[in-house]
């Protein structure tokens, strides 16, 4: 059974918007394990932390006043390959070049409000995971139906 765990988050239009369901529902019906989740206000050393990768970029500070501008709802999710098949599943970061059936295709236009985000690596997602929960917040169950998902 895969251990792979990546880090899913819908930003705050998609909270705002009532995109929380939605989202979380492909992830599941996908088939992928939710073993932890929680609606947060980040703070602005978490997002700086976060996406400290792209802190020279031009749109950084309006990443970071988007990111606080409300809750997000941060989960965690397990299963074979889910990193990339979360991603998959997101579609491309600019939602005009994300095809139509990804959440962004289907749910926004601008780069700058592209209602969730998803690790790119295995080693991201564990620091990610990291950085947004505490170890105890990570629930370990059997799920019931993973004979039925996995052969
Ligand atoms: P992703 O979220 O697909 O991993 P990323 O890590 O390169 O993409 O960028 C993080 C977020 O920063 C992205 O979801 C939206 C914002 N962003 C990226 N490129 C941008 C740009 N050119 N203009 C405005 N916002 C951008
Ligand atoms: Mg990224």
């Amino acid at each position: 059974m895969s251990s792979e765990q990546t880090f899913i988050a819908i930003k705050p239009d998609g909270v705002q918007r009532g995109l929380i369901a939605p989202i979380i529902s492909r992830f599941e019906s996908r088939g992928f394990k939710l073993v932890a989740i929680k609606l947060a206000n980040p703070s602005e050393e978490l997002l700086r932390e976060h996406y400290f990768d792209l802190q020279e970029k031009p749109f950084f500070p309006g990443l970071l006043s988007y990111m606080r501008s409300g809750p997000v709802l941060a989960t965690v999710w397990e299963g074979k390959d889910v990193v990339k098949q979360g991603r998959a599943i997101l579609g491309a970061t600019n939602p005009l070049q994300s095809a139509p059936g990804t959440i962004r295709g289907d749910y926004a236009i601008d780069v700058g409000r592209n209602v969730a985000h998803g690790s790119d690596s295995v080693e991201s997602a564990q620091k990610e995971i990291a950085l947004w929960f505490k170890k105890e917040e990570l629930v370990q169950y059997t799920p019931a139906l993973h004979a039925w998902i996995y052969e």
